[in-house]
Parts: C-alpha cells; sequence; structure tokens
C-alpha cells in the first residue's frame, strides 16, 4: 500500500503557521495527504521516502489553508434590499428597526419560509463563499426567535453541512432581537431562551456555541450575563456581537466570560481591548457590515495589534448589514477600511478564524491538521487581499479530496 494517497509537487506553501517568516512561506515544497490529513508539507528537499497512490504537480502555484467564515447569518427567509434602498434615501438602521422593520421583518419571513426555501437560498450562499475556497462556516440561527423556528433554523443549518462538504458549526443566537410578543419586557425574554429554548437546543445538540446582540438597540450587558451563565451551565462556549454601533461594554463582558471571540469591535475602549488579549478571546472584524452601514468609526486595530489579540475577519453575510457573499472582498475591503495587512487578512480567514471557532484541526498547513487546503493562481499570497472581484481559486481540497 501507498505511504501516501496524494503527492502534491511543486507548490508554493503559505503555511500560515505563527512564526517568524511572514504567511509561513516555503518555495519549492511539496503536501502530502494520508486519509484526511496532512501527513507532511515542507521543502521538497526534505520530502521523506515513500510513494503516493496519486501525485499532482502544483505546477509552482500557491497552497493556503482553505478558507473559513467564521460569523455568518447564512440561513434567512427573504431579503431586505427594499430597506437597502430605504437607507440609501436616508432612513437610519436603528429608526427602520424602531419601526418594526429591520432583523423583525426577517424573522416574519424566516417563520413563513418552508426549509426547502430556507435550504436552497442558503445554499446559493454558500456556494458563492465555496467557489472561493471556503471549507468551513459558521452559521448562527436568530431569525426565529420562538422554540420552534429557532430549533428549525439550527437543524436545517446542520443539514447545509451534512448535504455537502463544507464544516458547518452552529451557533446559537436566539438573543437576536426582542420579539413582538415580549415587547418592552427585554428580561422575561431572557428567561424564556434560559428556561426554555437554550435547553432544548443543547439537549437536540444543535449548537456548537451561543451568541447573543449587546447592543442599545438589542439586549444589555446584564442580560447577555444572564444567558452565558446558561450557557456555562450547559457547557456550551460563547461569543458575542459586541460594540459594534456604541460602546456597550462588549468587549470586557466576552472577556469576563471567556468568549472565543468578540465580533464587531468598532467602539471598543482600550481597556476593552485589554481584557480580551488577557482572556485570549479571537476579534472577529466585519468590513461587510462596516461598509453597508457606512460607519464612520473603525474597529482599534493599533489597540489590538498592542495588545496581541489575535484578528480574525468574516463575511457576517445577512440580509440587513452585511448582504456579502464573499470572504476575498471581505480581505480586500479588511486592508482598505481598516488598513489591515494583506497577510493580517489571510490569518483572518484561516489561523484566526479557526481559533475563533474553537477549532484547533484547521487554519494552517502543517503535519496532522486536516487537508483542507486551496490552490491559487497568484503571485504571490498577498494577491488576494489586493484584488477586488477576481477570483483566482484553481481547486479546494476539502479532506485532501478536490471539491
Ligand atoms: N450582525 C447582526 O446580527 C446584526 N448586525 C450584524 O452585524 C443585524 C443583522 C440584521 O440586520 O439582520
Ligand atoms: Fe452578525
Amino acid at each position: 500500500m501507498a505511504r501516501w494517497d496524494l503527492l502534491i509537487t511543486d507548490a508554493r506553501l503559505a503555511t500560515m503557521c505563527a512564526g517568524d517568516t511572514p504567511y509561513g512561506i516555503v518555495e519549492d515544497a511539496a503536501l502530502a495527504v494520508s486519509g484526511e490529513r496532512i501527513d507532511w508539507c515542507g521543502p521538497l528537499a526534505g520530502l521523506p521516502g515513500g510513494d503516493a497512490a496519486e501525485t499532482r504537480s502544483a505546477g509552482g502555484q500557491w497552497l493556503t489553508p482553505a478558507l473559513i467564515d467564521c460569523h455568518t447569518h447564512l440561513l434567512f427567509g427573504g431579503d431586505r434590499a427594499g430597506e437597502f434602498e430605504q437607507r440609501l434615501q436616508g432612513a437610519s438602521y436603528e429608526q427602520i428597526a424602531r419601526d418594526g422593520g429591520g432583523i423583525m421583518s426577517t424573522v416574519r419571513a424566516t417563520r413563513a419560509a418552508s426549509d426547502d426555501a430556507l435550504l436552497s437560498a442558503a445554499r446559493t450562499r454558500l456556494a458563492s463563499l465555496q467557489r472561493e475556497g471556503v471549507a468551513t462556516i459558521e452559521v448562527k440561527s436568530g431569525y426565529g426567535l420562538d422554540l420552534d423556528t429557532e430549533l428549525r433554523m439550527l437543524r436545517l443549518a446542520r443539514k447545509l453541512g451534512e448535504d455537502s462538504n463544507v464544516t458547518v458549526c452552529t451557533t446559537f443566537l436566539g438573543a437576536h432581537a426582542l420579539p413582538a410578543d415580549y415587547d418592552g419586557d427585554a428580561d422575561s425574554y431572557i428567561d424564556f431562551l434560559c428556561r426554555e429554548v437554550l435547553p432544548a437546543v443543547h439537549a437536540a445538540g444543535l449548537a456548537d456555541a451561543v451568541d447573543a446582540y449587546c447592543e442599545t438597540i438589542a439586549f444589555s450587558d446584564e442580560q447577555v450575563a444572564r444567558l452565558f451563565d446558561k450557557a456555562r451551565e450547559l457547557d456550551l462556549p460563547v461569543k458575542l456581537h459586541a460594540d459594534q454601533l456604541s460602546d456597550a461594554g462588549g468587549a470586557a463582558l466576552a472577556a469576563r466570560y471567556g468568549a472565543l471571540s468578540a465580533d464587531h469591535l468598532e467602539y471598543t475602549p482600550d481597556d476593552g481591548v485589554a481584557r480580551l488579549a488577557e482572556a485570549g478571546c479571537v476579534a472577529v472584524l466585519l468590513p461587510g457590515a462596516f461598509i453597508t452601514l457606512r460607519e464612520q468609526q473603525a474597529p482599534p486595530l493599533r489597540a489590538l495589534r498592542e495588545h496581541g489579540v489575535p484578528l480574525a475577519l468574516a463575511s457576517d453575510c445577512n440580509p440587513g448589514t452585511s448582504p456579502v457573499c464573499s470572504l476575498l472582498t471581505v480581505m480586500s475591503l479588511a486592508a482598505s477600511q481598516f488598513r489591515m495587512t494583506p497577510e493580517e487578512c489571510l490569518a483572518g480567514v484561516t489561523r484566526n478564524a479557526a481559533r475563533a471557532l474553537g477549532l484547533s484541526d484547521r487554519g494552517t498547513l502543517q503535519a496532522g491538521q486536516r487537508a483542507d487546503f486551496a490552490l491559487w493562481d497568484i503571485g504571490h499570497p498577498r494577491d488576494l487581499s489586493y484584488w477586488m472581484g477576481l477570483n483566482n481559486l484553481m481547486q479546494l481540497y476539502v479532506r485532501g479530496v478536490p471539491t
């Protein structure tokens, strides 16, 4: 029997392993796959002896880890293109939400949609991400806001993963907005989530993590803390939509609960950044929402770097604030809008995105990692953040198999 199932030679690697060489670049490299794992990768000259069932030349092209979209609301009914037009005519996101639109209009559309309709729309968006080399995504609930629809969303998100070769990590976002039947009583809604919905989600094994929207137009830090206490009791990791539109103490709250990540962070103050660093939280930055809402205040990049907080990037794909189905575009936006370096951008959709999902088996090219990698027709890995609207993917491999 051959030692390897697949051997790729004549490749250039951007391993994205944290270390001293930018991008973890290895020239004149080879990568060997056994089963679903990378068995060996490094300079061809160092390749150990052995044969492979199949050998392919990369023709001098670049291999990177497959991309990971660690924050999406991919599954929802309808769209909000009408609100998009209203906002262009001057209405604000907050005002539309207060008038019963915004997240609540997607909740109504999601409750009314059939499973097939929800799945088919989500598959179209997922296919767009996959075409650019994405092999792992996170999908949140949060457009159900009742027991049945929250469970249904998470079940469909799981199905999305089972029916494709993308890994789908599911997140319970019941605390996304206040449903009409709890109007003016967010505390009772949080009680309901803690008492009924989250335990049911947990019992059915439907969520890998718990998220909440901590914002003046959504839930307070005290309300989120009660939900996170329940998540902790059930041994579920947490993450948070934090400080997107105002400084609501979100970063410090996420840090206090040892969250996997704190996401958005436009208004996070310096001491919030320090708390994230101490807690080892990943900062997930979402430039799609930043430009869609025409935000003026960018996340505190300098402080995040100074404190050594790992930076991830994600699409935040959602119908209201980030109608974005392209992680390459997100990388380019993070460079132009946040001044992130192309290397930070690529680490943000590979190594640090894996960490934001609590996954230690992917996100870099090294022996023992899942053989999820992408082959690109590019001159250098920085090109992935440079172009907008140009997809240079030649081949995506998932568990060592070309897709
Ligand atoms: N993520 C969210 O959950 C909200 N903003 C964001 O970036 C709102 C999503 C929505 O408007 O549907
Ligand atoms: Fe979001």
